[in-house]
C-alpha cells in the first residue's frame, strides 16, 4: 500500500527487478508524468500506463488529485501471451484519509500483445533538453548527430540446441564461463588459456552454434554502434556494465546500414537495460571511456545463464589508478592465473 495525501504530488520509482517477463504499470483514476529513466531526465510525457521491461527503471510523478478513495496499482505482463491473472502484481494507493476500498475491476491496460503501443512507447521516451542536468555526451552535447561510430557489433539472440542441450546464443555462439574470471585471465595472462580475443564473430553468423568464451575488444575512446537483433519468439532485454547507451532506434526485422536514417540522434535517452522485440532490433550507441572487461548480456535470467552473453574488453595502456584501479593484495586469484602465479598445476 502507498500512502498520499490529498492534493501532493509524489515520486515513484518503477523497476523491473524480474527475471524473464515485461510488465505494464498503472494505477486506476491515475496518470502518471514521466520524468527520469536509469539516470536520464526524460521529456514529461502524461502517460496511462507504463512498459517496464527486464532490468530497467523508471520514475514518475503521480498526483493525488482525485476523490478520497484508495485505489488499485497494477503491474500486469505485456509482450507475452498469457492467461493466467495470478501473475498480475497488484497494490493499493490509500489517500489517507480514504475510508472507501479499491473497488471496480483493474485499470485495463494496453493489450497485452500491442506491440505498435509499446514500441510507440518506447520511442517516445526522449532526453528532456532543458533540464539543468550535466550533459552524459563527453563532447558536452545531448545529441550524437556528429559522432563518428568506430566499431559496429551486430548481435543476434536466438535459442540453439549444443550437444543435446538448450542453450541461448548470441551470433550462434553461446558464452562459456571459463574458470577463470576473465578479468583476471586479461590482469596476469593477456587471456591466454582462457579467451581467444576477438574470436567472436560480432559482425556475422557463425556456422554451426558453438560454445566460446567470448570477448571482443572495445577501442577505448571511441563510439561503438551495438544492434541488438531478437531472433526469438519472446522480448529480450540486454545490459552493458561499465557504460550507459544511448538508445537510437527500435525497429522490425532484419537491421541494415539504412536502419540508420531512422536513427533518433537528436535526443535519444541514456540508460543501461533496453528491450528487444522478438523479430526486431534495437540499435544504442556507447563511449566507451571506462577501460575494463565488461559484461554484456541478456538481462532475463534464462538467456544469460544459458550463454546468451559476452565481454567487451576496453583496454587502456596507461597505468593511472584514477582510470582503473589496480588489483587490491588481497585478490583471491582463482583458476588458471593462480597456476601461472605459482608455477602449480591447479584445476
Ligand atoms: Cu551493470
Amino acid at each position: 500500500m502507498i500512502k498520499m495525501l490529498a492534493g501532493k504530488t509524489y515520486r515513484l520509482r518503477i523497476s523491473n527487478v524480474g527475471t524473464a517477463l515485461s510488465f505494464n504499470f498503472r494505477i486506476q483514476n491515475h496518470r502518471m508524468v514521466l520524468v527520469e529513466t536509469e539516470g536520464s531526465y526524460t521529456q514529461q510525457i502524461e502517460l496511462n500506463s507504463l512498459d517496464v521491461h527486464v532490468g530497467q527503471s523508471y520514475s514518475v510523478l503521480v498526483t493525488a488529485d482525485q476523490l478520497e478513495s484508495d485505489y488499485y496499482i497494477v503491474a500486469t505482463p505485456t509482450q507475452v501471451e498469457i492467461n493466467d491473472s495470478d501473475i498480475n502484481g497488484v497494490a493499493v494507493l490509500h489517500y489517507s484519509d480514504s475510508e472507501t476500498p479499491a473497488a471496480g475491476p483493474l485499470p485495463a491496460g494496453p493489450h497485452p500483445l500491442d506491440r505498435v503501443f509499446s514500441v510507440g512507447q518506447a520511442r517516445s521516451i526522449r532526453w528532456n533538453m532543458t533540464t539543468g542536468a550535466g550533459r552524459p555526451n563527453p563532447q558536452g552535447t545531448f545529441n550524437v548527430r556528429n559522432v563518428t561510430i568506430s566499431q559496429t557489433f551486430v548481435l543476434r539472440s536466438s535459442k540453439e540446441t549444443i550437444r543435446g542441450f538448450a542453450r541461448y546464443t548470441v551470433n550462434n555462439v553461446s558464452y562459456m564461463t571459463p574458470q577463470t574470471p576473465p578479468k583476471l585471465a586479461d590482469y596476469y595472462a593477456n587471456g591466454s588459456g582462457v579467451y581467444r580475443l576477438d574470436a567472436f564473430p560480432f559482425a556475422s553468423v557463425n556456422p554451426e552454434a558453438a560454445l566460446e568464451t567470448s570477448v571482443v575488444s572495445g577501442t577505448h575512446k571511441a563510439w561503438v554502434e551495438i544492434v541488438f537483433r531478437n531472433e526469438q519468439e519472446a522480448m529480450d532485454a540486454w545490459h552493458l556494465d561499465g557504460f550507459s547507451f544511448y538508445v537510437i532506434g527500435f525497429g522490425d526485422g532484419e537491421w541494415a546500414p539504412a536502419s540508420r536514417e531512422g536513427y533518433n540522434v537528436w535526443d535519444p535517452v541514456v540508460r543501461s537495460t533496453v528491450q528487444v522485440y522478438p523479430g526486431g532490433w534495437t540499435a544504442v550507441l556507447a563511449y566507451l571511456d571506462n577501460p575494463g572487461m565488461w559484461n554484456l548480456r541478456s538481462q532475463l535470467l534464462e538467456n544469460w545463464y544459458l550463454g546468451e552473453e559476452l565481454y567487451v574488453r576496453v583496454y587502456d595502456a596507461d597505468p593511472n589508478p584514477a582510470k582503473e584501479l589496480p588489483p587490491p593484495g588481497n585478490l583471491l586469484l582463482c583458476g588458471r592465473p593462480l597456476s601461472i602465479l605459482t608455477n602449480q598445476n591447479h584445476i
